[in-house]
């Protein structure tokens, strides 16, 4: 095992991956920018080392400055978290080179499903359902318009580069493909420095699911079930939980183990997510693969009792997964709400600032992942998540009423927070009976500026 791991990120997961480390006795060493100099999390850490100015991509995101710190530190594996450089095949590639383990899958997997394009032609391959769509890139505007007539409109322009809802469009006839080709392909091109773009059929009011995966290095891989983030608000997740609910036993299984085939076939390791869609009727297509440890992990955890963070670490030291598909139980209902330090009632503005209140919720089923405290200060540089409020409980029922009583237990004063909308999604109907879909705060939601 690993004796020394350097953290590559910041914040909450950055003390999630410090607490992992720290019950399997390995030494931590976290990194730190200019803006999170101070930053109460740093001290649970062995050792604390400045990369740089508060600009993420002059330090987060800057490989030679982590990799120095790992040098220095003599760490044996980085661990990446989430955004950041947890995607990027580059970096995972120059740990390789330096003999350092990255703790995620191996590069290659990160490279072909990284490209939207590619991981549709695997997920083909592997008898994965896709939306229907082009075979491959668009070569010509004729070609698109064929194409769009042939699925019938509406269709959606995807960047095979993109993902997390970047350089998409909707076209629902001929002229709006045209002009959809053109600025997609200019978002796409300035975004990743590649415009090439394909076509699928617009799924309407569709609900996300996703499957959690599991692989050893030897290629063993089992899923830890789904979760559904359908309740979201322009691709930011406000809300995630296990079971998805409404998703009949037979489609929920399919999806299971469709997901499993793609990793088999990618060649996946690590934790990893694979992305549905499901249509109305309850049809499941494949829309993409999270390469990372994702945000909403802990729902995983709560329903299957697995550590995924303690996971990921034992798989890149080489470690054989301890359990097959048939132990992994999933149990009870588990609920994540993102807090963020953002003003809801201003159009969902970041509001960084001083921290002056900071009073937790908790009791029984309550758990809560989160950096902050009283007195600390969110740094307006960054992803303004400062909590993940989590419950896990039975049923559904009983998670919806334990979720509605810790959101009102906690109080934070002195930055603005998403707890007040949340204590309204646990209220509306159309949550409590399971029926939201990705488009429901779009719809539903009253626009302020
Ligand atoms: C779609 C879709 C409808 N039809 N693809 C958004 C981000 C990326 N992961 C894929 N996304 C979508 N792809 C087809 N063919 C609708 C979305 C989508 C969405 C998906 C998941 C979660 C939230 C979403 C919000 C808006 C659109």
């Amino acid at each position: 095992m690993f004796q020394r791991i350097l953290i590559a990120n910041r914040g909450e997961i950055a003390l999630r991956v410090i607490r992992a480390c720290k019950e399997m006795g390995i030494e931590s060493v976290a990194v730190y920018s200019e803006a999170d100099r101070g930053a109460p999390y740093l001290d649970l850490a062995d050792q604390k080392i400045c990369i740089g100015p508060a600009t993420a991509s002059e330090s987060y995101l800057k490989i030679p400055r982590l990799i120095s710190a790992a040098e220095a530190a003599d760490v044996q594996a980085i661990h990446p978290g989430y955004g950041f450089l947890s995607e990027n095949a580059h970096f995972a590639e120059v740990c390789r080179d330096c003999k350092i383990e990255f703790i995620g899958p191996p590069p290659e997997a990160m490279q072909r499903l990284g490209n939207k394009n590619e991981a549709r032609k695997l997920a083909k391959q592997a008898g994965v359902p896709v939306v229907p769509g082009s075979e491959g890139l668009i070569e010509s505007d004729e070609d698109a318009l064929r194409l769009a007539k042939e699925m019938d409109f509406p269709v959606l322009i995807k960047a095979a580069a993109g993902g997390g809802g970047r350089g998409m469009r909707v076209a629902r006839d001929e002229a709006s493909l045209l002009s959809g080709l053109v600025s997609a392909r200019q978002e796409a091109e300035s975004a990743f420095k590649d415009g090439s773009l394909y076509l699928e059929k617009y799924i309407e009011q569709p609900r996300h699911v996703e499957v959690q995966l599991l692989g050893d290095r030897e290629g063993h891989i089992v899923h830890l079930w789904e979760r559904d983030c359908s309740l979201q608000r322009r691709h930011q997740k406000l809300v995630e939980e296990s079971p998805a609910p409404n998703l009949p036993d037979k489609v929920r299984k399919a999806m299971c183990d469709a997901a499993v085939r793609l990793a088999k076939t990618a060649g996946y390791y690590s934790a990893g997510t694979c992305e549905f869609l499901v249509d109305k009727n309850h049809k499941f297509y494949f829309i993409e693969v999270n390469a990372r440890i994702q945000v909403e992990h802990p729902v995983t955890e709560l329903v299957t009792g697995i550590d995924l963070i303690k996971a990921q670490i034992r798989i890149a030291a080489g470690e054989k997964l301890p359990f097959a598909q048939r132990d992994i139980v999933h149990r009870g209902c588990a609920i994540e709400c993102r807090i963020n330090a953002e003003n809801p009632a201003i159009n969902f503005r970041p509001s960084p600032g001083l921290i002056t209140r900071w009073q937790p919720p908790g009791g029984p089923g309550v758990r809560l992942d989160s950096h902050a405290v009283a007195g600390y200060r969110v740094p307006p540089n960054y992803d303004s998540l400062v909590a993940k409020l989590l419950v896990y409980q039975p049923t559904r029922t009983e998670a919806l009423a334990c979720m509605r009583r810790a959101l009102d237990e906690f109080v934070v004063e002195g930055i603005h927070t998403t707890i007040p909308i949340h204590r309204d999604i646990m209220r509306l109907a159309a949550f409590r009976d399971g029926l939201v879909d990705t488009t429901f705060i779009e719809r539903t939601w009253q626009k302020k500026s």
